[in-house]
């Protein structure tokens, strides 16, 4: 990859203008890629990138959309759980990312933003072009889903703004931070030379949240004594070490194990703790009865855990919230959700709380694990439905270490087992549609050369959405496997039209009316060649489905991105079409 894009030496080797300082400082920050859409108000540090950094370390990964740029920073995250940078033009480029910021926001995940405006002093402008790209607040497009901004005024505050950024943004909880570079700044030749960093890691201190002993000792002392408690496994990390330690914690208390898809893969879901499926918009009965019969929750930091509870019912339980999001909270975005109650509240991570939890339990004597395993799913019917998409695709993609970047809206919790945390890296975050694509490039970006397949379930208004990000990784030769739940429809909003007419008695038989994208159908295979992908499809027969699927992974194993055109018939599975049209009466 690093062959890719590579520039005529410049013969350039020390910082001259105020744009090779901020380089300067994206380098130090140890970030490996920048994905960006260009644009003239950060002409400067782009030219720094190429012709001083000379495109490695960080190198460009070009996108056609700014929206794409981000939700690929967004994916990259997702895997590695560190910030890669993006770069969006002036107010109008930010105005593009703002929902795929948002998404990485509602998912907690780091990302180094910069972007441009100026140049702020006006005697300098250009006439008409630079006056309509110059915000006097630009940050506050963004500050209400972003953790930190910031528009330094010279070279030296813009390294130290840069450093911030990559510290704050990777400091749990994580979010994006954006740094806004004044044209004006990134232009101007230096002075006088500037220092070096001198040691970036000190600027970047690694911030560890211990949990604090009371809090663990009284939250182990509930737990020792519960008679049945339910760890609700939510926000955690990707680590093989935490996954291991939560396994160990659960058989510790023979704890029952609620998970969802809003979330990565956090707990192996057929495992005898685990309980059913995992939910996505709502817990699944199974799970909202297990919290029932429990006398201790431990949340890992679950999101919405006042919500969850509320769902539940009757819960007289102790709860016990294991999060440091509360420092996050803010006037602007009520991603936060209900205020929960409370027993005890260790403010650290799952990752650092989950091994003093266990010390703190001491050793147990052995306790049985329940022996129920659940049953190997089953899809119904012999229609080609989203549940047999999963059934066939996984069959078809066997014993290959695999990573689901990203599913559909139909997706069904049991169709698909987690037994790893790379298995499947959950939502978009912030429920933005058109994230699918671009976050599933960025992950692939981050899972090449790892051994692992992955493979993203996108509905086909996502992937309409989304699309030109398959581009940027036919261009910098990214692996994946893109296969859409293809509905022909907006169809998640099919049902909450048929819930509107359910309500007024007015005929349901409308709902599709304003949500169909048929008549012409679109070719999706088409839009996926035109970006260099290898397509297959529309597939409507699903006797042809397993061959289909070999192709396209044989196609993705020789480094190349194949996307399959799937036709499911419209519908959901039985839990999630319960959740969104409820009996009315
Ligand atoms: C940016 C954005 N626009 C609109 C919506 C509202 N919305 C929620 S789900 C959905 C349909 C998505 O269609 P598709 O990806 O095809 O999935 P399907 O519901 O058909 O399974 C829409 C339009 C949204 N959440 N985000
Ligand atoms: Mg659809």
């Amino acid at each position: 990859m690093a062959a890719i894009d590579r520039p005529v030496p410049s013969g350039v080797n020390a910082a001259q203008f105020g744009s090779d300082v901020a380089a300067d400082a994206l380098r130090a920050t140890g970030i490996d890629y920048i994905a960006l859409n260009p644009g003239a108000s950060y002409r400067g540090f782009h030219d720094s990138l190429v012709n001083y950094l000379g495109n490695a370390q960080p190198q460009m990964l070009l996108c056609l959309h700014e929206e794409s740029a981000v939700a690929i920073a967004h994916g990259y995250a997702k895997v590695t759980g560190r910030a890669m940078a993006a770069a969006v033009h002036s107010n109008v480029g930010l105005m593009h990312a703002t929902m795929a910021i948002f998404n990485a926001w509602c998912d907690r995940m780091p990302i180094v933003l910069l972007g441009a405006t100026g140049p702020v002093d006006a005697v300098k402008r250009r006439p008409w072009i630079d006056w309509i790209h110059t915000a006097s607040d630009q940050g506050a497009l963004v500050r209400g889903y972003t953790k930190w901004d910031d528009q330094p005024a010279t070279a030296l505050a813009a390294r130290e703004a840069i450093l911030r950024a990559a510290w704050i943004a990777n400091t749990s909880p994580c979010g994006p931070t954006y740094v806004n570079l004044d044209a004006g700044m990134q232009e101007a030749k230096l002075d006088a030379p500037v220092p070096p960093i001198d040691d970036a890691r000190r600027l970047m201190p690694a911030v560890a949240s211990a949990p604090d002993t009371g809090a663990i000792e009284k939250a182990a002392g509930l737990l020792h004594n519960a008679k049945q408690v339910v760890i609700l496994a939510g926000r955690v990390s990707r680590s093989l070490e935490a996954w291991n330690a939560r396994v160990a914690l659960a058989e510790r208390l023979n704890a029952r194990v609620v998970t969802d898809i809003k979330t990565g893969a956090s707990f192996p879901t057929d495992h005898p703790l685990h309980v059913g499926a995992p939910g996505f918009l709502s817990p699944t009965p199974d799970a909202l009865a297990a919290m029932r019969a429990a006398d201790v929750i431990l949340s890992l930091d679950w999101i919405d855990v006042a919500g969850t509870l509320k769902q539940a019912g009757d819960v007289l339980t102790k709860v016990v919230q294991v999060s440091v999001d509360h420092h996050l909270h803010n006037g602007w975005s009520l991603d936060y959700q209900g205020l929960p109650p409370v027993d005890v509240f260790i403010a650290s991570t799952p990752d650092a709380t989950v091994p003093a939890l266990i010390e703190a339990l001491g050793p147990a004597g052995p306790r049985a694990v329940p022996a129920g395993q659940a049953a190997p799913f089953k899809p119904e019917g012999d229609k080609l439905t989203v549940d047999r998409l999963a059934d066939t695709l996984r069959q078809t993609v066997g014993d290959r270490a695999c990573t689901l970047t990203h599913v559909s809206l139909s997706w069904n919790g049991a169709s698909w087992p987690f037994r790893h945390p790379l298995d499947y890296l959950g939502s978009d975050g912030g429920g933005g549609v058109g994230g699918g694509p671009g976050i599933s490039v960025g992950a692939a970006l981050a899972l090449r050369g790892s051994g692992r397949l992955p493979v993203a379930v996108c509905g086909d208004g996502d992937f309409l959405m989304g699309v030109t990000a398959l581009w940027t990784a036919a261009h910098y030769k990214i692996p994946l496997l893109i296969v859409i739940a293809n509905n022909r429809s907006f169809f998640n909003d099919e049902l909450h039209q048929e819930r509107v007419a359910r309500m007024r008695s007015r005929p349901i038989e409308n709902r599709w009316v304003g949500q169909r994208i048929s008549d012409p159908d679109i070719d999706l295979a088409a839009m996926a060649r035109a970006q260099g992908a290898t397509a297959f499809g529309p597939v409507s027969a699903l006797g042809e489905l397993p061959a289909v699927f070999a192709q396209a992974i044989a196609a993705v194993e020789a480094g190349g991105v194949a996307v399959v055109d799937v036709r499911v018939e419209p519908g959901y599975n039985a839990a999630m079409t319960a959740v969104m049209t409820p009996k009315i009466g």
